[in-house]
């Protein structure tokens, strides 16, 4: 297991005005701390890994590397930061995935969470 930060990534989550923090790569796990006036809450964090019930996974679900790559912007104009995820599947590459957590008023959540595979982006 490894267990070093492999990417950060700042954003407004559940529109609150503070800004929150995404910490991926702690065994393959990220993590979105809610910030508070004081900073980030790590009290508060909700955790995500490739197998958090209703993430649409793949197939075996053989992801490798969750969390590497993290992004926190709001790609659907609700003024809610919702979380891109990349995830590589070692055996499978065409099987690697992009996921998508929206924000909501509580934060990120995978009510609505979408993958893309190498397929769809062809
Ligand atoms: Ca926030
Ligand atoms: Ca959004």
């Amino acid at each position: 297991m490894r267990g070093e930060v492999r990417a950060l990534a700042a954003g407004d989550t559940d529109g609150d005005g503070n800004a929150d923090l995404a910490v991926g790569g702690w065994n393959m796990t990220v993590a979105v701390l809610p910030g508070g006036e004081n900073g980030p809450v790590p009290a508060r964090a909700r955790r995500f890994d490739r197998t958090t019930p209703g993430l649409p996974a793949a197939p075996g679900n053989d992801l490798r590397n969750f969390g590497d790559r993290v992004l926190l912007t709001d790609l659907n104009g609700d003024q809610k930061a919702d979380l891109i995820v990349g995830a590589t599947q070692e055996k499978v590459p065409a099987q690697d995935r992009v996921f998508i957590l929206p924000g909501s008023d509580s934060g990120v959540t995978v009510k609505g969470a979408t993958a893309l595979r190498r397929a769809d982006l062809k």
